[in-house]
This record gives structure tokens, sequence and C-alpha cells, in this order.
């Protein structure tokens, strides 16, 4: 891959319109697992959704028991649970771009895929789907079967607007090891080749990097993202946080390239009001919005 990228500063995270007083906001859905320590998951995409004015329908896929140590256990939910959450909200509520973190299993993403499809939710369709391909946890705890890699790559990113992985999880989904711009592009075409529309590549674990820069493509157009990397050790749930800020963002009709650049400034600034949280990670901080100055 030798084509540039052009190279976008990422802009201050001025808000999306707010809410209006008794007008329904725009409605999001979010289907992931929660996380009983409060930092990543539904509980994370719940935190950014309302910041974000936005109203959050969720679907648990699972119920893991976490802290801010590692994750000790998980149940799953039937898929049949799941494809019910989400046909009942999307069947009366109706909603306007929809998420998927942790899945689980095979049968939960076939379960989502049918869902999205009856519902109209997905990259065939206007109503946008964000697919953060969520394998393991920050401290390593798998939160998918190693089965199911094959689901994600052949069921779940085809159905994918944007789909969000970070280097490991693109090194399990594609197998190729991401080291510098170049591989970034390579490891895009190749999440693209699977059938997402557009993917973005996160380059927050280039460790070698001083910046933290993110690659976004749809084939035609290279966006390299790029923000001051903030050292903390607290970022317990910043994937989740990104993918649901683009959401909300796209959820307000603003075009893919826009809803990414808002929700990188959204998570850096995040990371910058991150705080510490029981003996372990804390998780990034969305409340900085309501934070006094
Ligand atoms: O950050 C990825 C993630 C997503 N969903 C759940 C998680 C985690 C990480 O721990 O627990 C439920």
């Amino acid at each position: 891959m030798t084509e540039a990228a052009v190279v976008r500063e990422v802009p201050a995270p001025s808000g999306l319109p707010g809410a209006v007083r008794g007008d329904t906001p725009h409605r999001v859905l979010t289907i992931a697992g929660s996380d009983s320590g409060g930092g990543a998951g539904i509980q994370a995409d719940m935190r950014t959704f309302a910041m974000l004015g936005v109203h959050a329908c969720v679907a648990v896929t699972a119920v893991t028991v976490q802290n801010s140590i590692g994750v000790s256990g998980f149940v799953e939910m039937e898929p049949s649970v799941v494809t019910a959450q989400i046909r009942s909200v999307a069947g009366d509520i109706g909603i306007e771009a929809a998420k998927t973190g942790m899945l689980a299993s095979t049968g939960i993403i076939e379960a989502v895929a049918a869902a999205a499809d009856d519902a109209r939710i997905g990259r065939a369709f206007d109503t946008p789907l964000v697919v953060d391909p969520v394998a393991a946890s920050m401290h390593g705890d798998s939160l998918l079967a190693a089965e199911a890699l094959d689901a994600v790559r052949t069921v779940l990113i085809p159905r994918a607007t944007v789909v969000t992985p970070n280097l490991d999880e693109v090194r399990l989904i594609t197998g190729l090891d991401v080291n510098d711009g170049a591989s970034q592009r390579d490891a895009a075409h190749a999440l693209l080749d699977l059938g997402a529309r557009w993917a973005l590549v996160k380059g927050g674990h280039l460790r070698s990097s001083r910046d933290s820069p993110d690659l976004l493509s749809d084939g035609r157009d290279h966006i390299e993202l790029r923000t001051q990397r903030v050292g903390t050790p607290h970022d317990h749930g910043a994937g989740d946080t990104l993918a649901a800020a683009i959401t909300a963002a796209l959820s307000h009709g603003v075009s893919v390239p826009r809803a990414v650049a808002f929700a990188k400034a959204w998570v850096t600034e995040g990371l910058r009001w991150a705080y510490p949280l029981g003996a372990g990670h804390g998780p990034v901080n969305p409340l900085w919005r309501v934070s006094a100055p």
C-alpha cells in the first residue's frame, strides 16, 4: 500500500446538538455486555450516550463479573433473548444508529445479524451499525469464544457501516501485525475485503508512536486521525466509548469521517479526565462534560 493518507488533526470535542425539552431525542441501540465495575461495556456506552443527549436502548448479550482488576467470569444470554430485545425496541421505539460490543459466541453473533437484518440496521440499510469487535478485556480476559472469530469475519463485519478493531483484534481477525502506517493501511484493506463499509484501525496500542494515530478508510479515502497520546493507566472502556460516540454522532446523520473525528476527540478528552478506581485500571471519563471547570 503506497497511497498517502490525508492527515486530520482532531478538533476539540464540541458537542452534538443538545436535547430539546419534551422532544424525543435521537435513539440509539447498544448490543453489548454488562461490566459490573461500571467502566466498559453497556455501562460505558450509556455514560457516553447520556452525555451526548441521545436516548439509549440496550440489548444485553452477557453479564460479566468484573472489577478494576479483571474479569472473573461471565454468563451469556440465550441468543433468542438477544434477538427479542433488538426486535422489541426496533419495532416500537425505532433506532437511528446501533453498535455492537461484546457478543461472546457464534450463536449470539448470528442472532444479532438476523435481528439487525429484520430491523434494517447495518451497512446495507439506512440505519448505521458500528461494530466494535470486542475479543478480550484490557486485562487479557477473553470475552469472545475462539471459534466465534469466523462468525465475526463472515457474519458480523459484512454488516458493519464501520468496524473499529484495536490492534489485537486486527491480528485475531485478519492475521496481520500492525506496527506502522503501511501495515495499518493493509489491515484496513483486509477489513474492507471482509465487507465493512468503513474500517477504523485504531493505533492506540501502537506503543512506538508518540501520537495515537487511527486510520479510517473506505478503500478510496484514507484518513489518518492523530491526537497526542494521553499517558494514563486509566483507559478501561476507551474502545467502547469511542464506538458509542461514533454511534451517537451517526444518529444525527453526520458522515462516518465526521462521526469518527468527533468520537476521537471525545474519547481523548475522556482519557485526560480518567480517574483511578479500585486497585487496578480506572475508566475513561465522559463525565468531564458535567464536571466543574
Ligand atoms: O472494553 C471492552 C469490553 C466490552 N464489553 C465488556 C467488557 C469489556 C472489557 O472489559 O467487560 C462487557
